[in-house]
Parts: C-alpha cells; structure tokens; sequence
C-alpha cells in the first residue's frame, strides 16, 4: 500500500475514511509537535539534515532522502502490508483467526504492553536531546537526528493503536505518552533505562547496541501478536530498527579502531597515557559497555514471570522469529534455571516453560549481543592486543527478577556486599570516568573532520561520501 502524503498526517491506513479517528489524531498531532519542539533537538530546528523518509512500507521503496528541518519531518501511520488469512501462530489459540479488533478480555494488557512500548520511544529522544552540542562529526549529528525522528515516529505507530483500538481510554494514554518525562522525578518513564541519562556519546553509541536491540528483541515479540494490527506496526517499525543498531555496532567499532591507533602510535596499553593523548582505553569501554549491558538486561523482566506466561498462552506476545521453535503451545514444557537459594548460594530448578520467557528471549538477546563484541574482539586480536571486550553475567547489576540487588560481579559469581560495593566503580563508570569521557566530547561541525576519540565511518550514508555535509547547521 503507498503512503499517502498529501494529507496531514501521512499514513497507509486510509485515514480519510474515518473522519473520527482521523480528527482525534489531528488533536493530538501539534501536541506532539509541542512535545518535540519542547523536549526533543530543540536547537537543532534550523539545521537542515539529510534523513530518509519512508515512501512506502516494502523492502524497495523503503525511503527518500533529502534534507529537512527536523520539525517539519513527516512523521506518519505505516504498517507493514497484511499477510492474507493470517492465524494465529502461538499460544492456546493456535491456528484461530487473527483479531483486527480488540478482545475485551484482554483489553487492558494490550494497552499496557502498547503504553509500555510507546513510552520508550519519546523516552530515548528526551535522553538524548543535548547531544547534539557534543557531535563528534556531522556523519554522527546526522545518524543521531535519524534515529530520534524515527523514535518520534514509533510514537506515532503506538499512538495511532491507542486511538484507533482503545477508545477514550486510548486518547487518555496517548496524552501521557507526552506528560511522563525521562528522568523526571514526579512523572518519570515506565521502564529504569529509560530514566538514566545520555549524556555522552559513548552512552550514545552503547544504548543504541544494547537499548535499540531491546527493541528490535520487543518488536518481534509483539509482530507475532494475534491483534493483527499491532503485529503490522511492529513488521514495520522493525524496518527502520536495522539502522539503529548500525548506528551502535559501527560507533564502539570506530571507538576501539580509534584506540588501537593511539596505542600502536604510543606503543602501551596504559591507560593513562592512551586517555592523555585523548582516546578511550578499552577498560573504560568495558565498563560502558557493563553498565548499558546490565541495564537493558532487565528489561526483559523476571526470570519467572506469569505475565509472560499469561501474554503468551493467550497470543498477546509470542517469542521472536516464533517459527523456527517446534513447540508454539509450551504446554508440559520445562526450562532448567539457575536461581539465588537466598542463603548466599544458589539452586537449580526447572521452570514451566510458559513463565521462564522473559528469560527465554533474554537469552537469544544476549547471543545477538556477542555478535559485536565479537567483530571487535577480532580488531583488537589483528592488532596485536590482548585485552577482550566481553558481556557481564546477566546476573550483573540487576534491579528486576531474581538476581534483583545482589551484589555479583560481572563474572557471575555472588560476592559479599561489601566487595561489591569496592569494586563497582572498577566495573562501571565511575565519577572519574564519566567525567573523563565527557572532557573528550567537543562539537566537531565541519565536514568530513572526526574527534580525536573516534575513527571515521568506512562509508558514509547512502552511497555519499563521508565528508558530506550531512548536517547544515543554520
Ligand atoms: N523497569 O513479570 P515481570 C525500545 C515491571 S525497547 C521497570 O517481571 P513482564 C526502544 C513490569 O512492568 C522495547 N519495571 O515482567 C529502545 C511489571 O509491572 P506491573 C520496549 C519493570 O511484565 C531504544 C512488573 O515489573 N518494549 O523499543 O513479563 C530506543 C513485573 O513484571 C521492568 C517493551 O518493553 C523494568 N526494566 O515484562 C527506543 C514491550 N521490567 O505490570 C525504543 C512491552 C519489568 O506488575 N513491554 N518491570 O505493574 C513488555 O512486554 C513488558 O512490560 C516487559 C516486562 C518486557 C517490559
Ligand atoms: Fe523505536
Ligand atoms: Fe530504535
């Protein structure tokens, strides 16, 4: 189906055809835009940025680029296109048709599971929102501008679900979205990372490998739903996904090729001299990439969890890439856990598969994760260097599930709580690191040029080069 952008919010979904919903989406819109022009790359609104914009929802019109005012970016309804007769793939249904409408029973934990995923998306555009001042190159300005226009459109996507399936308590929801700030005290977001600051770019490029891909981990979960269009929103919104990850994976990659040049050039690996010629030790690296790792782990809540057992059983929330399990009812299946028996020690149980999913997709998230880490560790290896990066237990730094507050190193193995509390600042960023990194993070504006603490991208963004002038700052 083609977007239609002669109206005023562009959409496939035939808007013109319900002039309520239509109206009630129009209401919201310049709240949005108030939104935005309040807490999202506020000073950035004179800059013309070359972003893409989708022109239709298949794999070859995906996007037009071109520059734009961020403010006046076309953010729009896209879904993916229907699957004819699709069924229900998962769960206790398995096999019924798919649900265009709502059912009443399971109204509320829709809305919630939509409320969640739509709060992360303004979330991340407020967290990141000064960063701009701090751009590393103008490549980077503009990858960062992509990225918060498309989360301003995830928005869109949650939003337009809340009006159009979720009456008035859907309107009421979809006016929060807008009230809950990241980090405020009075009315902070749902979920803990979307509360910590991004205040660096190495935070940047860290949230965007480990956050993002809570994302795309969420996002698939919720494209196998029974409610039909909230599987198309989330088809889609996995799409522009991709480049956000990207974004991540080929920062901490041109963060570790920068270092690796700075250590060659010295000949140490000591950290203090590699820090006073401006670069970031791998260490440090390490340390970020703990504390984003830890935090986006828990965001895939308990290890035992009856919401996921209840999401599941009931076709609201199936596991990502549902068709390459066998098993899509879970029935009578047992996962085998490792739990803290509460003495200092800890005990193995099996679990009933259905409430160990959250723990399930954590899994497959993390093996995603190594995949980086692995493209890194072999710069580092050709190099000739010893260190390795590597991801902390998930036991790690938890403030949900099982392993909630108890102090285990990023090895996994439970200590007492007061080495842990000596040793966390060797483990994540300590006062001294972060304002160490934040010392690095001068505006570089002009085209082409890097900082000093980041190698250039190998390419630049669709097909032009990397000194294109990719932001022009007003
Ligand atoms: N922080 O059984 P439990 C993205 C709450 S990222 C705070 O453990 P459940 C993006 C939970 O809400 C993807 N609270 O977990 C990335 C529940 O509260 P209630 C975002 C937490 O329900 C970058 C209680 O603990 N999408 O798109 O099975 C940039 C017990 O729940 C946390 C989604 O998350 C936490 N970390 O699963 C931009 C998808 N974890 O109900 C965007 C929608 C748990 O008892 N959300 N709790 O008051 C969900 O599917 C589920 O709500 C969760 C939790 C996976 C988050
Ligand atoms: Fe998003
Ligand atoms: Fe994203």
């Amino acid at each position: 189906m083609t977007i239609n952008y002669s109206e005023k919010i562009p959409n496939n979904v035939n808007l013109a055809n319900d002039r309520t919903l239509q109206r009630a989406l129009e209401h919201w819109q310049p709240h949005f835009l108030q939104w935005w022009h309040e807490m999202g790359p506020t000073d950035f609104e004179k800059a013309e940025v070359y972003l893409r914009t989708a022109t239709s929802v298949d794999a070859k019109g995906w996007a037009t680029y071109g520059a734009v005012h961020m403010p006046e970016y076309r953010w729009g309804i896209f879904l993916a296109d229907a699957v004819p007769e699709r069924k229900i793939g998962f769960g206790d249904a398995m096999g019924q048709s798919v649900w265009q409408q709502v059912p009443g029973e399971y109204r509320s934990t829709l809305r919630r599971l939509i409320v969640t995923q739509g709060d992360t998306e303004p979330a991340s555009v407020e967290q990141q929102r000064l960063l701009g001042h701090t751009c590393p190159s103008l490549y980077d300005l503009r990858n960062l501008f992509q990225v918060n226009v498309e989360e301003g459109r995830h928005l869109w996507a949650m939003v337009y679900l809340l009006h159009a399936y979720f009456g008035r308590d859907g309107r009421e929801e979809a006016e929060e979205l807008l009230a809950r700030h990241s980090g405020d005290s009075d009315k902070p977001r749902i979920l803990i990372t979307f509360n910590e600051p991004i205040s660096d770019w190495l935070s940047f490029y860290c949230f965007t490998y480990f956050t993002d891909r809570d994302g795309k981990y969420q996002l698939k979960s919720l494209a196998e739903s029974s409610f039909d269009p909230l599987s198309r929103s989330c088809r889609f919104m996995l799409t522009e996904e991709a480049h956000h990850m990207f974004v991540g994976e080929t920062g901490i990659g041109r963060v570790v090729k920068r270092t690796l040049e700075v250590m060659k050039e010295l000949g140490t690996d000591d950290p203090a001299r590699i820090r006073a010629h401006g670069a970031v030790d791998l260490p440090l690296l390490q340390k970020y990439l703990n504390f984003w790792c830890s935090s986006s782990v828990d965001l895939f809540g308990s290890e035992i969890s009856s919401n996921s057992a209840a999401n599941f059983a009931n076709g609201l929330k199936g596991r990502p890439d549902e068709e390459q399990y066998e098993d899509h009812v879970l029935r009578g299946a047992t996962l085998r856990m490792e739990s803290p028996d509460g003495k200092g020690g800890i005990r193995t149980e099996d679990v009933p598969m259905l409430n160990a999913l959250n723990e399930v997709m954590r899994e497959s998230y993390l093996k995603d994760c190594e995949i980086g880490l692995k493209r890194w560790n072999r710069a580092i290896e050709r190099a000739g260097q010893g260190f390795r990066l590597t991801l902390p237990s998930p036991h790690f730094r938890r403030s949900i599930g099982a392993w909630a507050g108890l102090p285990v190193t990023p090895q996994g193995k439970l200590i007492s709580r007061a080495e842990y509390d000596k040793r966390l600042p060797d483990w994540v960023p300590s006062e001294s690191d972060r304002a160490f990194v934040r010392s690095l993070m001068q505006k570089v504006a002009e085209p082409g040029k890097m900082a000093a603490w980041v190698a250039p991208p190998e390419r630049g963004i669709n097909n032009l080069p990397v000194d294109y002038e990719y932001v022009h700052l007003a």
